[in-house]
């Protein structure tokens, strides 16, 4: 019998999510980490992230959004962390752009509570912010900002509770099929599990080759700025999260209230302006002209936010040719299930991801619905969208 029931490999976000589900579950995890616990090196950094419901990217995302709702609250009960706060969210652009038009559509099919802004009821209720007299707003109060490196700990904590087994500073080397199961080679010992589970964030192109799913690993940088008139309108209980479709070109940005107070600023980032890079070969530093770039788009549509660049701190993507995950048993390897290619707006699924992968490397199925995940919608053997 192999000694363990799953082995999960990465404990980034995902990775952490998915042994906590496992080992809550009763099942025997051992779960390996190349770095720290709750480190910085891939996808789970920066202090917050956004969490909202009226979903541009997609009504399918609904179902699962509002899963990962429950289950953050759950899972700031279990581990007593603030890791959810709801703030109200913004969605702005041009009424047409697909971050507006979008989340309206997702807000009318899945009932969802919002309202409608005009340029100047947006102005009225957040002065921070300066719409063109043509742009609107689909303003969601559920939305917020959730917190993932205090996430991730939280479900390694847990998981650890509930008697995982987590090594880190021990990256997997090579994994093989050893009978129904898999083996797993890392520098300090070879060890046997039923179901291997790699949710590899920005390593995936090297740790999925296999997938055929052409991952585009991106730098994408975040920056905070200490807003000119100081942080009080700023404060999570008087500011939105926002995204803001500012171009018709499709660009966006989006950012945060001061969640730390007056200590770290606000933080704000392009939503798509990534270049590419390997997690090996990323560029730490930023650098004068991204921050220029920054503060230009920034004070467009807040100009009171680029006051003094406090810090800012690349991140990377690992996004797919559609920008949807990728989230399956492997195509070639029953023994294997992959969660990957969460292409920049992945992070308030995780604990619902977790969910998913659980229910997929101990059963093959979900009752979530993740038809849209299905890494063969590349290699033309399955449409992207099921009729
Ligand atoms: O998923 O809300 C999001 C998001 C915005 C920018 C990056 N991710």
């Amino acid at each position: 019998m192999p000694a363990f029931d799953v082995i999960v490999v990465g404990l980034g976000g995902m990775g952490s999510a998915t042994v906590h589900q496992l080992a809550a579950r009763g099942h025997r995890v051992l779960g390996l980490e190349k770095y720290g616990p709750g480190h910085d090196r891939g996808a789970s950094h920066g202090g917050s992230r956004i969490i909202r419901q009226s979903y541009f990217e997609g009504q399918e995302y609904v179902p699962l959004l509002l899963r990962s709702y429950e289950l953050f609250d759950r899972l700031a009960t279990d581990s007593g962390r603030d890791v959810i706060t709801l703030t109200g969210g913004v969605m702005a652009g041009r009424p047409e752009s697909r971050t507006v038009a979008g989340a309206r559509a997702s807000a009318e099919r899945w009932g969802l509570e919002h309202e409608m802004l005009d340029a100047a009821e947006l102005r009225r209720r957040f002065p921070t912010m300066a719409p063109c007299p043509d742009e609107v707003a689909l303003f969601e109060a559920k939305a917020g900002f959730v917190r993932p490196e205090r996430t991730v700990l939280a479900q390694l904590e847990l998981a650890a509770r509930h008697d995982a087994e987590l090594r880190f500073q021990e990256p997997m080397r090579a994994w093989e099929p050893a009978g129904d199961g898999v083996r797993v080679i890392t520098d300090v010992a070879t060890y046997t599990a039923g179901q291997l589970v790699i949710t590899p964030g920005p390593w995936a192109p090297e740790l999925l080759a296999d997938l055929g799913v052409p991952f585009a690993i991106e730098r994408q940088v975040q920056h905070w700025f200490r807003p000119r008139g100081g942080v009080d309108a700023w404060l999570p209980e008087r500011h939105p999260i926002y995204i803001w479709e500012y171009d018709t070109d499709g660009s966006q940005v989006y950012g945060f209230p001061a969640i730390d107070g007056s200590a770290g600023g606000a933080k704000i980032a392009f939503f798509r302006r990534g270049t590419p890079t390997t997690p090996d070969t990323l560029d730490t530093a930023v650098h004068p002209a991204e921050i220029a770039e920054m503060a230009a788009a920034a004070g467009r549509v807040l100009p009171d936010l680029p006051g003094e660049h406090l810090r800012g701190e690349p991140c990377m993507y690992s996004t797919t040719p559609d920008e949807h995950f990728v989230i399956s048993r492997h195509p070639e390897h029953a023994a294997v299930t992959v969660a990957c290619g969460f292409s920049g707006h992945g992070f308030k699924f995780v604990p619902v991801i977790g969910e998913v992968v659980a229910d997929l490397a101990t059963t093959g199925a979900t009752a979530h619905p993740i038809d849209l995940f299905d890494p063969r919608r590349f290699s033309g053997a399955k449409p992207i969208f099921q009729e």
